[in-house]
């Protein structure tokens, strides 16, 4: 997969995607990460990437020319991949957009900055907006670089098998299971004797009742397009009932 940054920071993308699994991928030749540098495409003497709001106003507003042109000479118009601007007025970014985006031969990401970008880019060239939370960052930056984290390693291959993403929180819909690993009896607190008993059903089970207690009780929500059968929706009952009385 070949991946495009637009940005006026390219340098805040290099450590991150030097380390850990996006370097190796990239080394494997999985993935290609490219970083532009949009005020490589301005003409004037001064480099102007950003301009004061029409109507008046506070804050910068980051012009068009410079990114139509650095978008649309890497991607083509009209574009050959999608063309993610981030912004926090864009849809929340979840594991769903992170499938989406894997299945891509390319995608491009565009970072504004500054008080926001010129009305134009979102209408024109973005092909969608993406936030990654209710909060405010500086920049698109620190945002492109999760959706990339996220998206590379759905791409078949960024994984091994060691680290399959098939039971990560969100993977499934819900939350995971608690996990633990050796000694069996650390301080007081010992590691449940399901997991030490060797039956893979029971594991099974009492992995997916955790999951569904543990969602319950702190993201209610991701239930609500859960599939169910009988037995885990009178688990959820049953939690219920315990989390919710008096
Ligand atoms: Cl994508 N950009 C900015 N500037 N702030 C954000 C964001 C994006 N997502 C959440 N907050």
């Amino acid at each position: 997969m070949q991946i495009h940054i637009f940005t006026l920071f390219p340098q805040m993308c290099v450590g991150p995607f030097g380390e850990s699994i996006i370097a190796r991928a990239v080394a494997r030749g999985l993935l290609t990460i490219h970083l532009h540098q949009f005020r490589d495409y301005t003409h004037d003497r001064h480099h102007t990437v950003d301009d004061a709001q029409y109507g008046g106003g506070p804050g910068m507003v980051l012009k068009p020319e410079p990114l139509f042109e650095a978008v649309e000479s890497v991607v083509g118009a009209p574009p050959s991949c999608p063309v993610v601007l981030l912004t926090p007025q864009g849809k929340v970014f979840s594991q769903a957009h992170a499938k989406r985006l894997s299945a891509q031969p390319a995608i491009a990401l565009i970072c504004g900055h500054y008080g926001g970008v010129d009305e134009r880019i979102r209408e024109h060239l973005a092909t969608e907006e993406l936030s990654i939370g209710d909060y405010v960052l500086s920049g698109g930056e620190l945002a492109a670089m999760v959706v990339v984290d996220a998206v590379a390693r759905l791409v078949p291959g960024v994984l091994g098998d060691e680290e399959s993403a098939g039971e990560d929180s969100h993977a499934t819909g819900i939350l995971q299971h608690p996990l633990y690993t050796r000694p069996a009896q650390f301080r007081d607190w010992p590691v449940p004797d399901v997991l030490l008993s060797g039956d893979h059903q029971a594991v099974a089970k009492w992995r997916r009742r955790q999951a569904l207690l543990r969602t319950l009780a702190r993201r209610p929500d991701l239930l609500e397009n859960a599939a169910l059968t009988d037995e885990e929706r009178r688990w959820l009952e049953e939690g219920k009932a315990r989390f919710c009385s008096p």
